[in-house]
């Protein structure tokens, strides 16, 4: 598409969504044209709880799948869309809801704390939900010493060297993405930039982890990078997050030793018009799974309500 093509469907997009009375959210991985028809850019768990309180009939997801779905558990009068029904998440895919039953009956004494990067079924099981903002706040607040941490084991290492009081057990998961991203190819990275600080995510592995001055949620990124005097940043994550970076703080110099989500990139500008003129695909969450994975994000709520963990969102205007 020439600029001028998408100039023009960025204009349909916003009278489309005017029309519809839809609001569309933004995932911080998305591709940056996608920011410029976002009513808000963020993480997962920001945008859905930020979608609970827009005046809106219709929210469009912009994301990979348990996003869209964890906006249906939280907005159940809503309905939800997705331009890219097949945009899923393989960290998701690796646990399914007989495997957790199975687990939780060899260790019955453990509380389950299941990453949003999880299908709702595997939601409805646990007992709590985390995002990589809190889930070291999450983990503390639990009264079991033993956790079931689903499904990502790097998630859990992170946590257990900041929680040693607990004992963790790490489902045997990991996003694909960040494992792709080496302590190797970061040193290249880092060759000749000695006052460079290094954000990783916590989905790294605990290599990459160990080398990193921050290691943070996606939202946590801007806020470090912000707040800290230094001038080059690397960010080591998906590579969408860095463009986000770069808008926010035009005054830094941001790198990147990142990898590419295929899924994330399934939607696109063309993805998001069509579904807003057909109302496709619309996410749906069956009633008792839907009331039973809700009860797992109300319990993360009043624990980051607690603690004062609040989403950072960038408002599109
Ligand atoms: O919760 C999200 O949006 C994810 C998957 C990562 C993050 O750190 O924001």
């Amino acid at each position: 598409m020439t600029s001028e093509e998408t100039r023009c469907m960025i204009e349909r997009i916003g009278r489309l969504k005017k029309e519809k009375r839809a609001a569309v959210l933004c995932h911080n991985y998305q591709r940056p044209e996608i920011y410029e028809v976002a009513d808000f850019t963020g993480d997962s768990l920001g945008l859905c709880q930020k979608a609970q309180n827009v005046d809106c009939d219709i929210i469009l997801f912009s994301g990979v799948y348990f996003m869209a779905e964890s906006a249906a558990i939280l907005n159940p009068g809503k309905k939800v869309i997705v331009p890219a029904m097949d945009a899923g998440c393989s960290l998701s895919d690796m646990i399914t809801v007989e495997a957790l039953l199975e687990k939780k009956k060899e260790h019955p004494d453990a509380a389950v704390v299941c990453y949003i990067n999880s299908t709702a079924d595997v939601k409805a099981e646990s007992d709590i939900c985390c995002t990589s903002s809190n889930a070291v706040e999450v983990v503390k607040s639990m009264k079991e010493k033993k956790i079931l941490m689903v499904p990502d084991k790097n998630l859990a290492a992170f946590v257990a060297k900041q929680v040693p009081e607990k004992e963790i057990i790490a489902w045997d998961g990991f996003c694909p993405i960040h494992e792709r991203i080496t302590a190797s190819y970061l040193r290249d990275a880092l060759k000749n930039r000695p006052d460079t600080k290094i954000i990783a995510h916590p989905e790294c592995t605990d290599d990459v982890r160990d080398m990193a001055d921050y290691v943070v949620s996606t939202t946590k990124m801007v806020e470090v990078a912000r707040n800290d005097s230094a001038k080059d940043f690397m960010v080591i994550t998906e590579c969408g997050m860095v463009n986000r970076m770069k808008g926010e703080l035009p005054d830094k110099n941001f790198y990147t030793v990142c990898s590419v989500c295929f899924d994330m990139k399934k939607n696109t500008l063309e993805g998001i018009e069509r579904s807003l003129i057909t109302g496709q695909h619309e996410v749906v969450v069956p009633r008792q799974v839907r009331e039973r994975a809700y009860k797992t994000f109300d319990r993360m709520f009043k624990v980051s309500a607690t603690v004062g963990i609040t989403p950072q969102l960038m408002e599109m205007t």
